[in-house]
Formats: structure tokens, C-alpha cells, sequence
């Protein structure tokens, strides 16, 4: 396994800030997309020294509290930085995910946003380890149930690459998918560590070891048909690699003392209960002080707003009283109403 060549993804720039037709149907017939210029390189260099101000320094002893995936939730939507929830938020983010389900922008909600540090560091032999991961789809942690057929994606995920392949390494791997007969991609996917009685494991050595003693049919299929066949995502500085909940990945090694950083992202399809937002909710922080979320709401967009959950103009929840009571909330925050108003 460790002498494995490195297989890296055919990967596209694009033509006009949109993804092209052939990112989509990678997206939608191989499971995943990367695209190196989609959003504006200055607010991904602001978000970039946010962040930086925000971790510890590699090799610092504060720096051994992030050993996970993810912030913990400490650097999530809506944050302090403002270049984060910008992107967050960003119109040609929201477009590609609205072009990817193929659904308009007012049909996509937010349910993940989060900046997380991923350190070089030594093989610890844990099994809980992050560093270098097993192979998985994302949809345990993210469903209630289990992702619909191929064809009806519900959700797209995205991360946001704020390093260099060539400084960070710990480039993302996918399985691509290739047609319905694909054996990487039996039905239901259940042969994983953390699904119905296997035990979660996150390191790769440990849980492959597990399965082997589990059940070695599934073992010998992930050797067979997922790690032998994983394609390398080589980002660069701003580079998304958008995927789905059912798609075959996992992370790998970062490069020793070096620090990856990137933004994680999952907008689904609406009125969807059963995928769960993975932070507080966006209504949580708005009794601080700074009033931080309040001014967002009131200072996005009518689409960004319903990306996170405010009725679309013409939905039931708006007539002449609650548009009157909104517009009163908001009003000290300057929101302008006029597109609910009109739509009544
Ligand atoms: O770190 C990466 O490149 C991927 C992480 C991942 O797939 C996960 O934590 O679920
Ligand atoms: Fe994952």
C-alpha cells in the first residue's frame, strides 16, 4: 500500500468564474470536480492570513489540540472574519453548487461552514488519528439516513484549499465513480469503519486491520476497489474540490511541520430534515454584542439570505404583517425589504 503510485485528477480551469459543463458531469457521473478559479484570489489571501492569525504555529504545543478533522466548531459559520463568511456566501460559490444540482440558488441551503487546521505530523499509530484517513463517503455523519440514488444528489460538498499541493501535500483522494456498474460503488454503502455495528475508525493501518478481522470480504474490496483506484486532488492556492455525500475519499498525510488549511463547506437541496446542519444554527449568536450576524442577514443578498433559511419572497411565511414585523427586526441594520414586499 505505501509504495502505491500517486494517481492525480485531470483538474480544469474556467472559463468565465462558472463551472463549465464538464466539471458538472464530472461532478455528477465521477462524484467529484476541481477547479482552481472560482472565487477571487484577494479575499481568499484575506481569509487565508484570518485563519493563520487564528491557529497555532505548526510544532506548537497549541497546535496539538487540533488532531481532528474540523474547528470543533470554533471557526464556523458566522465567524469574526468576515472574508469567511464572504466566501461562505460567495455568488460564484453558490452558483456552482446551484449548477451542480442543477436547482436555482433560492433551492440550496447551508448546513456546514468550517475553517480547519490540518498539521504534519508524525504516524501516532492511533486509531482515532486524522493524518492519514480511511477511506470513506461523508454521509454518517452528515444523514440521518443514507443517500438517495446516484442519479438525485441532495447535497454538495466543497473544500476550499488555502495552501499549495507542493508546500502541504495531504491532498484529498477520490474514487471516481465509472457508471452504474462501477464494483467501487455497490449499493448501499455499508462496507465502511463507523456504519451499522463497525466501530469508527479514522485512521487508515487501524481500520483497514479491523475490517480485515471484521469481515474480509469488505476489507479485500476497499484494497481492491477503492484505494487501488483513489485519484489525488493536486490543489492549489483558492482550488475546490466539490464532491458528494456518497462519493469515496479520504485525507492524507500533510507534509511534517507544514500546516494545511482549508474551508469546508455542504449545501443541500431544501427541506432536507434528515441532513443536519453541523454547527449552532445561524440564528444562535444573534444576541452578541457586536451584532455581527443581524448585519449579515440584513446585508445579504435576497439569495444568500435564503441559503440560510429566511423564506424566499412569495413563500406563505411572508404577508403584509410579517413583512412589516422582519423589516422592524432588521430595519437599525439597513435590510431592504422591497423584494418581499413586491412578491406579496
Ligand atoms: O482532509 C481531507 O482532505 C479530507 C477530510 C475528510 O474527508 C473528512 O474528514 O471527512
Ligand atoms: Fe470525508
Amino acid at each position: 500500500m505505501s509504495n502505491q503510485p500517486i494517481n492525480y485528477m485531470q483538474s480544469e480551469g474556467l472559463t468565465n468564474a462558472r463551472l463549465d459543463d464538464a466539471h458538472i458531469s464530472s461532478w455528477r457521473d465521477r462524484g467529484f470536480a476541481l477547479v482552481h478559479d472560482l472565487l477571487p484570489r484577494a479575499l481568499l489571501q484575506t481569509l487565508k492570513e484570518d485563519a493563520l492569525a487564528f491557529y497555532p504555529e505548526p510544532n506548537s504545543a497549541a497546535s496539538e489540540q487540533y488532531f481532528d478533522f474540523s474547528s470543533s466548531q470554533k471557526f464556523v459559520f458566522p465567524s469574526r472574519s468576515a472574508a469567511f463568511n464572504s466566501i461562505t456566501l460567495h455568488p460564484a460559490l453558490l452558483q456552482a453548487v446551484a449548477d451542480l444540482l442543477n436547482l436555482p440558488i433560492w433551492q440550496l441551503r447551508l448546513t456546514q461552514s468550517d475553517l480547519w487546521p490540518k498539521y504534519g505530523v508524525a504516524d501516532s499509530k492511533d486509531p482515532e488519528a486524522n493524518r492519514d484517513q480511511r477511506m470513506h463517503c461523508d454521509y454518517p455523519n452528515h444523514s440521518l439516513v443514507h443517500p438517495p440514488p446516484w442519479e438525485s444528489p441532495e447535497a454538495v460538498e466543497m473544500i476550499i484549499y488555502l495552501n499549495d499541493y507542493e508546500q502541504c501535500e495531504g491532498a484529498t483522494a477520490v474514487v471516481p465513480r465509472n457508471g452504474p456498474d462501477d464494483p467501487a460503488y455497490p449499493w448501499p454503502i455499508v462496507q465502511t469503519p463507523g456504519v451499522g455495528d463497525l466501530d469508527y475508525i479514522n485512521d487508515r493501518q487501524a481500520a483497514e486491520a479491523y475490517m480485515t478481522e471484521r469481515d474480509p470480504a469488505a476489507a479485500a474490496f476497499r484494497q481492491q476497489h477503492l484505494y487501488a483506484r483513489e485519484l489525488v486532488a493536486k490543489y492549489q492556492f483558492g482550488s475546490v474540490l466539490s464532491y458528494r455525500h456518497d462519493t469515496w475519499h479520504r485525507g492524507r498525510p500533510v507534509k511534517q511541520d507544514a500546516l494545511r488549511l482549508v474551508q469546508n463547506l455542504t449545501f443541500t437541496k431544501t427541506a432536507r430534515d434528515w441532513l443536519g446542519v453541523l454547527h449552532s444554527g445561524w440564528s444562535w449568536s444573534m444576541y452578541e454584542s457586536d451584532r455581527l450576524m443581524e448585519k449579515l442577514m440584513a446585508q445579504a443578498s435576497v439569495d444568500q439570505r435564503t441559503v440560510l433559511g429566511f423564506p424566499p419572497p412569495g413563500h406563505d411565511y411572508w404577508s403584509y404583517k410579517t413583512v412589516a414585523a422582519v423589516e422592524a427586526r432588521y430595519q437599525a441594520f439597513g435590510i431592504d425589504m422591497t423584494a418581499y414586499k413586491k412578491a406579496l
